[in-house]
């Protein structure tokens, strides 16, 4: 049984080979990205058995997708091919550092992952882990994708865990209004759920999605440079984030879950999750990439173990 199984859209990234608008930009070099395949690369990075499922289309870019993924360890073998619809692309900016404004150019309408459905997909290989990490992102991208989200977390005897990244990605909703509705309404069917602060004012404030949340949820707000904060029971813990220097903010939200995940996985009590959400974020963070290697489980393990003052 794998620890976890991932399931979403991933998609060949193309970063900027400088600064500057996506209009200046002359060439990009190619990545990969993906919040749930993020989360499952550094889990399997980290030494865990990760399984990712999606759907990419019969080209080269699915291939790439395939390949990469796989390579970190990462068990792609429930992954499908679509030969008639073609995987999905996206460009960025490298954005500005202080305010981490930039430019992103989706290319995935109609792409294969956007067929994702509870008809074209393996529902025993998705539910074959412990845990099953799910995003916000996979509900925008069609109706269809809307429906096997509905099923998945969908209260049911005997399922995994059901961790859920809210990922509210504005861009993507056809209409705005649904976003903020129906991730509530997708969180409620999670165990565990990972929520920006920002997003979570999209959703009505911190304390609003905690109460919409029953128990025994953890709920965990994520602050930025300023920390994280788990809300498990009737407690609240919070814990500060590292001080890095920033290259770019993407794939820090996925690299906190994987860390987060990976201490749950591992019975560490709620402030280590946190820490180790933290360190693998701090990795993330400091690479221009959605991916960056993560620090050595006994390494991390030291790490997370020191006293508060290290802590901040
Ligand atoms: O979390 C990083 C992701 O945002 C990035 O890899 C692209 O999955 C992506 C998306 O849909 O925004």
């Amino acid at each position: 049984v794998a620890d976890v199984v991932a399931l979403g859209e991933s998609m060949v990234t193309f970063l900027p080979s400088r600064p500057g608008r996506l209009a200046d930009v002359p060439s990009f070099e190619r990545a990969i990205g993906g919040a749930e395949s993020n989360v499952a690369c550094v889990l399997a990075a980290a030494g865990h058995s990760v399984r990712w499922v999606g759907r990419v289309g019969a080209d080269g870019f699915g291939d790439h997708l395939v390949e990469a993924i796989g390579a970190y360890g990462v068990d792609v073998s429930a992954v499908r091919r679509d030969p008639g619809r073609p995987t999905g692309v996206y460009f960025r900016t490298a954005g500005d550092r202080a305010t981490d404004a930039h430019e992103v150019a989706y290319y995935r309408a109609g792409s294969a992952a956007s067929a994702m459905s509870v008809d074209t997909m393996d529902l025993d290989a998705i539910r074959s882990g412990r845990v099953l990490h799910l995003s916000g992102i996979t509900p925008a991208l069609s109706a269809d994708c809307l429906g096997l989200m509905r099923e998945l977390t969908a209260r049911r005897p005997g399922r995994p865990l059901v961790s859920f990244d809210v990922n509210h990605r504005p861009g993507l909703w056809r209409d705005a209004e649904d976003g903020p509705r129906i991730l509530l309404e997708l969180a409620r069917g999670a165990d565990l759920v990972f929520v920006g602060e920002d997003e979570a004012w999209d959703l009505g404030g911190p304390e609003a999605v905690r109460a919409a949340l029953p128990e025994p949820d953890v709920l965990v707000v994520k602050q930025g440079a300023t920390g994280a904060t788990a809300f498990h029971g009737s407690e609240r813990t919070s814990v500060p984030a590292l001080a890095v220097d920033v290259v770019a903010a993407v794939g820090a939200g996925d690299a906190f879950a994987a860390g987060f995940l990976s201490a749950t996985l591992r019975g560490l009590p709620v402030r280590d999750r946190l820490r180790h959400g933290h360190l693998m974020a701090a990795a993330a963070l400091t690479v221009p990439g959605d991916l960056a290697a993560p620090p050595a489980r006994d390494h991390a393990d030291r790490l997370a173990a020191l006293d508060d003052t290290a802590w901040g």
